[in-house]
């Protein structure tokens, strides 16, 4: 069974948080979140290599000793060391890591408060209510732990983009293989570049239908064929993604490829324009009466009903059908418009590359500068800087940008955002800075009016320039703030401040429609890499997908601008 960076990195987040449990060297346990991260978004398959007989690549904070737990993991699908941290701990402990929101610390805390061991006490204590008494525990948590405990019925496990990403493009060159197939396309929420996929939703063109069929259900990932007919078939994944697949000859491809795109909301609304035409739609074609009079592309379909083709990434029906009737659609942002990166984190605090590496891959992934922003001193656990490191660092920079050619580092922080909306660094210092971004990370439960104006306060703050992740959510884990969204968006908009799309697949936050209120309202937003490691930097992709996905085009985007226009921007031109 293929083993994917994904399931590693999942397997090394369990073992950080089983050692954080055990109090166990902090060292220890950020070097395996750190490699969880580092394998989880890294490019290559890495069980692809070791059964290839291949080297691993040398990877940021990965020595000898994770280097040869990656390849255990790869060879048996499973880790000796997470077996026996398991085996160590009490069960209530590891069924109460996999209720969402609750991280090692709370568990440990709410596991000694409670006394509990086996999963029975803990759904007993969550019953009695119990849980609600534990000091920093409220009603929310124990509710939240009952569901977990009624197992099915919890809301349905979507996957991250990147992560489904990985299991589409092996599935992908799989079929792409087979004899006869002509085009092969990963449609559905995937396509729309939606930042979590249910399902994947593959379409396939070839003359005969019955050896793709056979190459799919045989994939060596699938676990369970749910239905197979002649030219459709759903299965499960070993990682329990589902696959839809359907192969369609190619005179049907644009229809198809339509109509598996999506979303639901959008086809609907397109078949009623159809209809409005006298026109039936369907994934097989655009008919009138019996005869077929478009369907081969995507754009003949659209051009059915009178419209340009409209990027999938629009496709929510969120206004793009009456737009595009109207008025060209914006071209949206891709990645060749990002001039720069205003978000990244070297060695000085929780990253792995040095200054001088984040500049080389920044200039060769086309940009022509990169903002350094550590974090700052109130975030111990990365090793924030404080006053002394901060400007020794900036004289580190003024030297390197004496000596770099083609790529320009400009001076920032990451400063926290403290509960009361006051910043973590002198104003004296901020204002020696080419930027300062602010970000919360704590408090992220504050009741809505507070964190409003915890956040309006430091967005105030006459030094600040950009929020960075503005909704502090990551995806399947924690949730956006809940704040009054166009409040803050105006706000920012007075100030002259700006918004960040963090990139990260698993924060992609701004999301797309509080892009699209800040693109409405004026703001200009940056996309940013929030890079630990050099190879994070790809994930720009990813930002660029949301950005698309918020209608936003190269104008609405700070970071497409050359460096002297961003200057102004900032303050500092
Ligand atoms: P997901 O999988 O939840 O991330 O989202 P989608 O959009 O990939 O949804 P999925 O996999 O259920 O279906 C794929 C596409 O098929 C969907 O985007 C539009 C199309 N589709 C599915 N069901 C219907 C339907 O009842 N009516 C129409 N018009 N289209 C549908
Ligand atoms: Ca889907
Ligand atoms: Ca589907």
């Amino acid at each position: 069974m293929p083993i994917h960076n994904a399931d590693i990195a999942a397997i090394f987040e369990q073992v950080a948080d089983l050692l954080e449990i055990e109090g166990a060297n902090p060292f220890r346990v950020r070097a395996y979140r750190n490699a969880a991260r580092t394998v989880g978004e890294f490019g290559q398959e890495l069980a692809a290599l070791v059964a290839a007989g291949q080297e691993l690549p040398h990877l940021p904070g990965i020595g000898d000793d994770l280097a040869g737990k990656i390849r255990e993991i790869a060879t048996t699908g499973r880790l000796t060391l997470l077996e026996r941290l398991r085996g160590e701990l009490p069960p209530a402990l590891t069924e109460l890591l996999e209720v969402p929101g609750l991280g090692p610390k709370r568990v440990k805390a709410l596991h000694e408060a409670l006394g509990v061991d086996t999963v029975e006490q803990l759904r007993a204590a969550a019953e009695a209510g119990r849980i609600r008494e534990v000091p920093g525990f409220g009603p929310k948590t124990e509710q939240r732990i009952l569901e977990h405990l009624r197992g099915p019925g919890e809301p349905e496990r979507r996957l991250l983009l990147a992560v489904a990403r990985q299991y589409a493009e092996a599935l992908a060159a799989h079929l792409r293989a087979t004899p006869g197939v002509q085009q092969v396309e990963v449609a559905g929420s995937y396509r729309r570049r939606k930042e979590t996929v249910g399902d994947l939703d593959i379409l396939v063109t070839a003359a005969d239908a019955a050896p793709v069929m056979g190459r799919f259900t045989a994939y060596d990932e699938v676990r369970e064929v749910l239905s197979q007919g002649p030219t459709r078939a759903s299965v499960v994944l070993a990682s329990g993604l589902q696959v839809d697949l359907r192969v369609v000859e190619p005179a049907s491809f644009g229809a198809a490829l339509h109509y598996f795109t999506g979303s639901k909301a959008h086809n609907i609304a397109i078949r009623k324009r159809g209809q409005a035409r006298g026109l039936k739609i369907n994934e097989y074609g655009v008919f009138r009466g019996k005869d077929r009079i478009a369907g081969e592309t995507e754009q003949s379909v659209f051009a059915a009903v009178d419209l340009p083709w409209i990027p999938p990434e629009l496709r929510e029906d969120r206004g793009e059908i009456e737009w595009a009737a109207r008025a060209p659609l914006p071209r949206l942002i891709e990645r060749a418009d990002l001039r720069g990166d205003l978000h990244c984190h070297s060695r000085a605090s929780d990253g792995h590359a040095t200054l001088q590496e984040l500049a080389a891959a920044a200039r060769a992934a086309g940009l022509e500068y990169l903002a350094i922003t550590e974090h700052s001193q109130r975030l111990t656990v990365a090793r924030g800087l404080g006053t002394e490191r901060l400007l020794k660092q900036c004289e580190e920079i003024d030297a390197l940008n004496a000596r770099l050619d083609g790529i320009v580092l400009l001076k920032g922080i990451e400063v926290d955002i403290l509960e009361d909306g006051r910043l973590d660094l002198p104003d004296d210092v901020l204002s020696q800075l080419d930027l300062v971004i602010g970000a919360v990370h704590s408090h992220f439960d504050l009741p809505p009016a507070r964190q409003l104006k915890r956040l309006l306060r430091a967005i105030d703050h006459p030094h600040f320039t950009l929020l960075a992740h503005p909704g502090c959510r990551e995806i399947n884990k924690r949730p956006l703030l809940d704040i009054d969204w166009l409040r803050l968006v105006r706000h920012a908009r007075q100030r002259g401040c700006f918004l960040e799309l963090n990139a990260q697949p698993k924060r992609l936050d701004l999301t797309d429609v509080h892009a699209r209120m800040a693109k409405e309202e004026g703001v200009l937003v940056a996309i940013n890499s929030d890079a630990h490691a050099v190879h994070d930097l790809d994930d720009l992709d990813y930002g660029i997908g949301q950005a698309r996905r918020g209608w936003l085009t190269a104008e609405d985007v700070l970071n497409t601008r050359p460096l002297p226009e961003l200057r102004k921007l900032l303050g500092n031109g």
